[in-house]
């Protein structure tokens, strides 16, 4: 077996333990990704360790995919007893685990069915074949006719149908043809869903209730309200992607319930495994969902045993341990800190976000390498953080960060800042 020296073509005598690793996927790997330069070897809770043994506190939570911390054991516990049982059995055959976890999700999300899948992209991609399908075996949208509502700035996944709605130069530049049935209209404008919500060929409506990768960006309070309001005045499917935002992310189970909305259709993914396994889910009503009958979609691994499993465990550690609303008071904290540091400098000019998922905008043009370097240098002081388009940092530690932690945290954050030089 070779060693890890001998595995890259470049010399490894001076190299770092970090630098022969990040060598190994420079030579191997697809480069589709800008990491930070940091080797991570080891997970516990609201810190992750690097290959030379440094600390760091983890403000990025896989993207919010272990809202439950890294390595639970009661998560971990769950998945090696199901992996010593049953891991796949395809739905060929019914398993004793898919329609239990089909029960819980139902009644924890407070939905009729449930859809289980791998990735969010996934479940983003069977949301738009039921609100299709719906459209035109219940809406009676004329064949090939049905129309997505989707808005600027939106982020679903990578799929070259998903990147049909996408307004991103570089998730769409060169992936071309693209699918047709989707209109893009601003986010957070009621007049313009309004105007869209009019033709009678729209099934849905594809919205986040909070933009991630936008840069934690909010709409007005009031529009998600409204949104429903509108979908169900023009028999509209309202589509929620939820796979960032959701199960206790923003201090509430869903950011959809800061405005008491229930969606028609509940994307999910992410933290449904608390980082494990790619575990996501599509819910809704039977009207909606039961138009998709057998063999018309489905996928090898979607609810298989051992997902089920891993799913039950990490919600029922997100209710056990309160983390929802641990996510609300933790992050209270956190933006007050936050406003405190922005009356000490001018290099932070605003700071936005509910419960734990919280960006702060840093006051250099979205071109610089500003929020990079700074971010480099949260590295340094022991805290990973990455921006997210240009000059936003996105800070989202797991929701079991104490407030001791959540202090220090704030501490290097401000440490850094106050300390920064262009
Ligand atoms: C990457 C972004 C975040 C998502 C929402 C669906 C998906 C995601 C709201 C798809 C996934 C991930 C994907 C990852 C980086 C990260 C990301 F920067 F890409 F946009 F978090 F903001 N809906 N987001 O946030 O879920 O298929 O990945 O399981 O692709 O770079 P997935």
């Amino acid at each position: 077996m070779a060693t890890l020296g001998q595995a890259v073509d470049t010399a490894t005598e001076n190299m770092t333990l970090s630098q022969q690793y990040m060598a190994l996927e420079d030579r191997y790997g697809a480069h589709n990704y800008h990491p930070l330069p940091v080797v991570l070897s080891r997970g516990n809770g609201v810190y992750v360790w690097d290959v030379e043994g440094k600390k760091y506190f983890d403000f990025l939570s896989a993207y919010s995919a272990v809202n439950q911390g890294h390595c639970h054991p009661r998560i971990a516990h769950a998945m090696i007893e199901q992996i010593q049982t049953l891991t796949l059995t395809s739905r060929a055959f019914y398993n004793d685990k898919l329609g239990e976890c089909e029960r819980y999700l139902c009644e924890y999300f407070g939905y009729e069915k449930a859809l289980m899948m791998n990735s969010g992209a996934e479940a983003n991609e069977t949301a738009i074949k039921l609100a299709r399908k719906w459209g035109y075996e219940k809406k009676g949208i004329p064949a090939n006719q049905a129309v997505i509502i989707a808005v600027e700035k939106n982020f679903h996944g990578r799929t070259t149908t998903i990147i049909s709605a996408s307004t991103d130069k570089s998730a769409t530049k060169n992936f071309g043809p693209y699918m047709p049935g989707f209109q893009i209209i601003p986010y957070d404008d009621v007049p313009a869903l309004e105007t869209a919500l009019k033709n009678p060929n729209v099934c849905g409506l594809w919205i986040e209730p909070m933009q991630g990768e936008a840069g934690v960006y909010m709409p007005q309070e009031g529009y998600l309200h409204q949104a429903q309001t509108l979908c169900r005045k023009n028999n509209v499917i309202l589509m929620m992607d939820e796979v960032q935002t959701g199960i206790g992310r923003t201090g509430k189970l869903l950011a959809s319930h800061h405005e008491n909305v229930q969606p028609d259709l509940l994307i999910l993914g992410k933290a449904l495994s608390g980082g494990f396994y790619p575990v996501s889910a599509v819910l809704t009503n039977d009207e909606i969902m039961l138009t998709i009958k057998p063999g018309q979609h489905g996928s090898t691994f979607g609810g298989n045993p051992l997902a089920c499993a891993v799913t039950m465990t990490a919600l029922q550690v997100i209710k056990d341990e309160k983390l929802t609303e641990n996510a609300a008071a933790m992050g209270d904290i956190f933006r007050q800190r936050m406003r405190a540091l922005m009356k000490k400098t001018d290099l932070v000019t605003l700071v936005r976000g509910k419960g734990l998922l919280n960006a702060i905008v840093i006051n250099d043009s979205s071109e610089s390498e500003t929020a990079w370097n700074i971010c480099l240098q949260f590295a340094e002081n022991g805290l990973l953080a990455k921006p997210t388009h240009g000059n936003i940092i996105r800070l989202a530690p797991p929701l079991v960060i104490t407030s001791e932690q959540i202090h220090e945290c704030c501490d290097i954050i401000e440490k850094v800042i106050m300390n920064f030089k262009k």
